[in-house]
């Protein structure tokens, strides 16, 4: 195993717009689907103040760079820029991004952009969301706002944050807006239709000569079979085909596999549907893969499968009480617990081979991969705030066992060049709301102050000395 990190590793932190800016209604910024949704009767949280991100982010980045974090994910709030999705820019909304980018730069605390982080505009949002192709014309339109004004200073850009979990949660578990339960045909629909809007973007960043590179955040899970059974071992395939190959097919290969396109085919099947290719897509696809500079790969957990052939029934830990997840999917299979493995409050297996393993097989099955950041991993944790003291040893121990895993990827190959703790500091959890924390700094949301945490002192210690110190 590498013993050490290389000098240019990243040690960064990520955030993304919604769940740290607050500011919801400032500077002409319009609403985006989940001001709507959280705002509904019976919500337990909502955005409006969020982290203050956007107007406190100057000593973020101090405190940053403070800790020896050199990189940051942030992104950009789309109906900041284009208040209504399509249609006029918002002179005041690019003003801010300028300042939060030039504080970056200035504090050495390399800016990594995602333009889409689940925040789709309201009236785009009403009219479909990704479901309507005319959304894939508009985001290229954004993107190339942003591209125009923020490409000579940000040389990472993503263009979108987990496609699968706007697919599953808004289509299948039901927990993100439109909350729709079990149609997996339209979360299907949903995710080709964003791999061809990526693609699209990706060509449009290709073809302006920017001096960066550009890729994808994919939110990677293993899908382990509970048993040896046969039955088991295709609900863990199935699992994986919907929330890993296939988009992983899309971006990497430019194409869907033939045995993925005929799996996906046998899983709408069983859920009486079917998805859509529209001309010129593969097309698109291809080109994009040609291109594409980086995986950005999101890792906490992996799921154990077991066969199931009910009907879908699925509950969402929303809460942190612990034993409470229910997840058993028709036409695929049932995500069981494994009491060799340890979760957290919210049923989340902490399952750190399993990154080794994902960061393995796309060095295997997509050799033509050029490096990959972790663009998220962390710990979500009831932290306990003590006289301005936050003790989240088991948040360390979390990280460090991942980090292990990391370096051991990369003594086996695999590019791997930086790494980024979800979160930086405490922010909103989209279906969690304020007491799932994984910051490095404690967020006191009456007072926005900030804390630093156990984690935040270690975290320094291993990005100053690049070691894996304990
Ligand atoms: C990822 C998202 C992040 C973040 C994280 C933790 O899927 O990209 O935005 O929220 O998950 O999720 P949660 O807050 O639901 O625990």
């Amino acid at each position: 195993m590498e013993e050490k990190f290389a000098e240019d590793f990243i040690f960064g932190g990520a955030t993304a717009a919604f769940q740290v800016e607050g500011a919801t209604s400032e500077d002409g910024r319009g609403p985006c689907c989940w001001d709507e949704y959280l705002k509904r009767p019976g919500s337990r949280f909502n955005g409006d103040m969020a982290s203050d991100f956007y107007h406190k982010y100057k000593d973020d980045l101090e405190l940053s760079q403070k800790f020896g974090i050199n990189g940051i994910r942030i992104s950009i709030s789309w109906s900041r820029i284009i208040p209504q999705g399509k249609g006029a820019v918002n002179q005041l909304g690019i003003n801010f991004y300028d300042r939060l980018i030039d504080e970056c730069i200035q504090n050495n605390v390399e800016p990594f952009v995602t333009l889409h982080h689940f925040d789709t505009p309201l009236g785009l949002f009403e009219d479909g969301d990704w479901l309507n192709r005319e959304t894939i014309d508009h985001f290229v339109a954004y993107a190339k706002v942003c591209f125009e004004n923020f490409g000579d200073r940000v040389v990472k850009w993503a263009t979108f944050n987990e496609p699968w979990s706007i697919a599953q949660n808004g289509y299948i578990i039901g927990n993100f807006p439109p909350n729709v339960q079990y149609d997996i045909p339209k979360a299907v629909q949903i995710m080709h239709n964003m791999m061809v809007a990526h693609a699209k973007v990706v060509e449009l960043y290709k073809s302006m000569n920017l001096k960066g590179e550009i890729g994808i955040v994919h939110t990677l899970e293993g899908k382990c079979p509970i048993s040896d059974k046969p039955e088991d071992k295709r609900a863990a395939y199935l699992d994986d085909m919907l929330a890993n190959r296939f988009m992983l097919d899309a971006c990497f290969k430019g194409k869907y596999d033939a045995e993925t396109l005929q799996t996906v085919e046998e899983i709408l099947t069983a859920n009486d549907g079917s998805f859509k290719v529209f001309d010129g897509d593969m097309e698109s696809l291809a080109a994009a893969a040609k291109h594409i500079d980086f995986l950005g790969m999101n890792y906490y957990s992996s799921h154990f499968l077991q066969a199931y052939d009910g009907e879908s029934k699925i509950h969402h830990n929303g809460t942190g009480e612990k034993g409470t997840s229910i997840f058993a999917l028709k036409g695929i299979g049932a995500r069981v617990s494994n009491s060799a493995v340890e979760t957290t409050d919210w049923d989340w297996p902490i399952y750190p081979q399993g990154m080794y393993e994902m960061l393995m097989r796309i060095k295997r099955d997509y050799p033509n991969y050029k490096k990959i950041y972790i663009a998220e991993n962390g710990m979500g944790y009831k932290d306990d705030f003590e006289d301005g003291k936050i003790d989240d040893t088991p948040r360390i121990e979390y990280i460090k066992k991942h980090f292990s895993y990391i370096l051991k990827a990369i003594a086996d190959g695999v590019n791997v060049k930086g790494y980024y703790v979800w979160s930086l500091m405490d922010v909103l959890s989209w279906s969690n709301g304020y007491n799932k924390r994984y910051g490095l700094f404690y967020v006191d949301f009456n007072t926005q102050e900030r804390y630093p945490k156990k984690s935040a002192y270690w975290f320094k210690k291993v990005a100053e000395t690049k070691h894996l110190v304990s």
